[in-house]
C-alpha cells in the first residue's frame, strides 16, 4: 500500500460519530417513533418543513459537550482515528461557515463551531482527525439532493399520503424551498466553498470521508470537490464521492465483508452502528455486546480491514451511556491483551 496510508493500515481501529440537530429528536417526531432506519435521517423520514427544522434547532445548546472527554474515550478503547460527521444529510454544518447561515454559529443557540475544540483534543491526544461530509444529500440548503424515502410505517397523519404523492412528483422534496436551486449551484455555493473551509481552518486534516456516491448527479462537482483534496496533500479519501471515484478505501457499510469478498489490493474499513442507528435514537436498544464488538474487531482486523465503530451523541452533547460502557470493556480487553 501507498506510504500515505501507512498509519491508517496501522491505526485499523477507529471512532465515528453521529452528531447535530438530529439528535435533538432521537427518532421522535411530534410524539412519533420513527419505526426503523437511522435516527439522523429524520427530516427526510418524516418530511419536517424545512423551516420548522431550522426553528427547532436555534435550541440546540449542547452545553455538556467535552470532547476532550470524547477523545480520551476513543483512546481508552484503543481506537486511533476519528471521524467526525461535519455536514449530514441535514446540511446542517457543525462549524463555522461562510457558505450557508445553516450552520452551528449562525443558527443556533450555543453560537460556536463545534470542530475546533475536537480538533484540538485530537492533537493533543495524538488521535488523528478526520471529517464526514455528505456532498450530495443535503435537505435544508437548496439545491442538495434529497433521496426520496417514503414516510415509515405506521405513521399516522392523515397528510403522509399526501406529503408521499408531492415528494414523488417532485424528486424526493418535500418542502418547495428544496427546488429553489440547482444541485449544480448547491455544489458551488455549499459544497465546494464548505469542504474546502474544513481543509483550510482546522490544520491537519487525515481523512474526507464522503456520503453518499450514487446520490452524486454531477460529474463536474465530483471533480471540483476531489481537486480541493490537493490542499491536504496527504490526506486519505473513502469511494464515496461519486461512482466513477474510487477513492483511496473502500466502505463496507455495518456486514462485515466476507473472507471470498476480499481484495488484498484493497483498503477497506468496516463502518457499523453499537445499535441499529447511526444518529441518537432513544428507544432503540438493539445494542450490541462488548463481546460482540470484540469479536467484530477482531474479525475485520484478521481479514485486513478497518473498524469503524460508531456513536450517536445526544443533544446535550454526552454519549449514551451504553456506548460508553461497551467502548471501555473494548479497552479492558486491549489492556489485557497487549500485556506482555
Ligand atoms: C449512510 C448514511 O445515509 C447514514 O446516515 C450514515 O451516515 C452512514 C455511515 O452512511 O450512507
Amino acid at each position: 500500500a501507498e506510504e500515505r496510508l501507512e498509519w491508517w493500515h496501522e491505526a485499523k481501529f477507529g471512532m465515528f460519530i453521529h452528531w447535530g440537530v438530529y439528535s435533538m429528536y432521537g427518532g421522535v417526531y411530534n410524539g412519533h417513533h420513527q419505526a426503523y432506519g437511522d435516527a439522523a435521517w429524520i427530516e427526510n423520514r418524516c418530511k419536517i418543513p424545512v423551516a420548522e427544522y431550522r426553528e427547532h434547532a436555534r435550541d440546540f445548546n449542547p452545553t455538556n459537550y467535552d470532547p476532550e472527554a470524547w477523545v480520551k474515550l476513543a483512546k481508552e478503547a484503543g481506537m486511533k482515528y476519528l471521524i467526525v460527521g461535519a455536514k449530514h444529510h441535514d446540511g446542517f454544518a457543525l462549524f463555522e461557515s461562510k457558505a450557508s447561515d445553516w450552520n452551528v454559529v449562525d443558527a443556533t443557540k450555543y453560537g460556536k463551531d463545534l470542530l475546533k475544540p475536537l480538533v484540538e483534543a485530537c492533537k493533543e491526544n495524538g488521535i488523528k482527525l478526520g471529517f464526514y461530509y455528505s456532498q450530495a444529500n443535503d435537505w435544508t440548503n437548496p439545491g442538495g439532493t434529497v433521496a426520496r424515502r417514503p414516510m415509515w410505517q405506521g405513521w399516522p397523519s392523515p397528510d403522509s399520503a399526501r406529503i408521499d404523492q408531492y415528494t414523488l412528483e417532485h424528486n424526493g422534496s418535500w418542502d418547495p424551498i428544496q427546488e429553489t436551486s440547482t444541485f449544480d449551484e448547491y455544489v458551488d455555493r455549499v459544497a465546494v466553498p464548505q469542504v474546502k473551509e474544513l481543509l483550510t481552518n482546522y490544520g491537519e486534516v487525515s481523512v474526507l470521508w464522503w456520503d453518499y456516491a450514487t446520490q452524486m448527479k454531477s460529474y463536474e462537482g465530483a471533480v471540483k470537490l476531489e481537486k480541493l483534496l490537493n490542499i491536504q496533500p496527504n490526506i486519505i479519501t473513502n469511494d464515496r464521492l461519486h461512482p466513477d471515484f474510487p477513492g483511496d478505501t473502500k466502505t463496507p457499510e455495518q456486514g462485515i465483508p466476507k473472507w471470498e469478498a476480499i481484495d488484498e489490493s484493497e483498503s477497506w474499513e468496516n463502518c457499523m452502528t453499537m445499535n441499529n442507528s447511526w444518529g441518537y435514537k432513544s428507544f432503540d436498544d438493539k445494542w450490541k455486546s462488548s463481546e460482540k464488538l470484540i469479536q467484530n474487531l477482531i474479525k475485520n482486523v484478521s481479514r485486513g480491514g478497518n473498524y469503524l465503530l460508531n456513536v450517536g451523541p445526544k443533544a446535550d452533547g454526552t454519549i449514551p451511556e451504553e456506548s460508553v460502557q461497551r467502548l471501555k470493556d473494548v479497552g479492558k480487553w486491549m489492556d489485557v491483551n497487549s500485556e506482555a
